[in-house]
């Protein structure tokens, strides 16, 4: 009698077998990444790779829908009808940023109840920029244009990232991202070339605040980023924290001055010999503070989060025993 059992080598030689063929696995993996080949969902991937993919893409997602936060906090305060119908498109976007995203995690074997679960537990990361309040209506401009500039020079070579439904998600996201950077710098505009003195100061006072925590948002110092290497060897991430940091920085400085605001930072200066601007110390003790979760704001974030999905628990019932009950009736028919 031929048994499946029969065919299986003793549980040490099944070890050795299983690992030659990983070995042969990873090593067509990693020839893979060296051509710049794209990996699809269902090509052999190593677990570790899979792993920083998820977390990565989680922790990208979580930030989209915490940030709706910070900026949902003005949409009945908008000055003008103009600007509230930009400001709840520009919310609704990010909303929308963050499904495409949670379905990227998906097809990577991972729920999106696994995901959600995981940041209402506290156990999982978003940027550290929306742990930040938003104090006055120039926060909603300063927003679009540092946060939404910084995160869209974070998120370009993600287009060109190893793992393809990541790398296909963020060509869209970039695309209305870049909108959403030219709106903010738009507001900022009006306020400061038409605006009155309070206003211009308030401007000032918004970009004060909003600067260093913006160069936070590309991550610790290459030398103390834990999955850069990996991620960089990978294909994952094309261009290091501190790279990037510096092209936004260059990037900023010369818009800050078509604005006619003055970056808080006295040591920021260009520097012809690197071909770049020098700049002051960042504060990265206020980094870790705030991504250990004592920033100004993370409790109250996660809190609304929280409170959004036990709000929302009646919708999913009703939708699933919709779906439930529509099967029924195909079955039936
Ligand atoms: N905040 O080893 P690395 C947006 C953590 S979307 C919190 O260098 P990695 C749109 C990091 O997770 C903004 N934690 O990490 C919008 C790791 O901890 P772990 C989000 C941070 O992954 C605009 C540890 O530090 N964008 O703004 C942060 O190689 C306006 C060591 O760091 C993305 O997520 C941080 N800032 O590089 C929405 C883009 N930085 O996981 C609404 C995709 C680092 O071991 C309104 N992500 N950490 O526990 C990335 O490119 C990367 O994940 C980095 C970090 C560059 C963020």
């Amino acid at each position: 009698m031929y048994t499946q059992a029969m065919d299986l080598a003793p549980k040490e030689e099944r070890k050795t077998v299983r690992s030659a063929e990983e070995a042969a696995l990873e090593q067509r993996f990693e020839a893979r990444i060296d051509e710049g080949a794209f990996i699809e969902a269902k090509d052999w991937m190593p677990d570790h790779y899979r792993k920083t993919l998820v977390r990565q893409i989680s922790q990208h997602a979580h930030s989209e829908i915490v940030g709706m936060l910070p900026e949902g906090n003005w949409v009945t305060r908008a000055p003008t009808l103009k600007r509230k119908a930009i400001l709840l498109a520009k919310i609704q976007d990010e909303g929308g940023h963050g499904l495409y995203l949670y379905a990227a995690a998906e097809t990577l074997g991972t729920s999106r109840d696994q995901l959600l679960e995981a940041l209402h537990a506290g156990k999982a990361k978003y940027s550290s920029i929306f742990n930040y309040p938003t104090l006055s209506w120039a926060d909603i401009g300063t927003i679009g244009w540092l946060v939404d500039g910084a995160a869209i020079m974070n998120q370009v070579p993600l287009t060109r990232c190893s793992y393809a439904p990541y790398a296909r998600a963020m060509v869209r996201i970039c695309r209305e991202e870049s909108f959403h950077q030219r709106q903010g710098f738009d507001s900022l505009l009006v306020m400061m070339r038409e605006g009155t003195d309070a206003q211009r100061a308030m401007v000032q006072d918004a970009v004060n605040r909003w600067w260093w925590p913006s160069l936070m948002m590309f991550g610790p110092p290459d030398g103390e980023s834990v999955h850069g290497a990996q991620s960089a060897r990978w294909g994952i991430k094309r261009i290091s924290n501190d790279d990037l940091r510096q092209k936004f920085i260059d990037a900023t400085a010369d818009q800050a001055k078509v604005l006619g605001v003055r970056l808080p930072d006295p040591l920021l200066k260009w520097n012809e010999e690197r071909g770049h601007h020098d700049f002051g110390p960042i504060d990265w003790s206020e980094f870790w503070r705030v991504v250990g979760g004592h920033g100004p704001c993370n409790k109250e974030r996660l809190a609304a989060r929280v409170k959004a999905w036990d709000d929302g628990q009646w919708v999913r019932d009703a939708a699933l025993a919709h779906a439930r009950k529509q099967a029924t009736k195909e079955q039936a028919a």
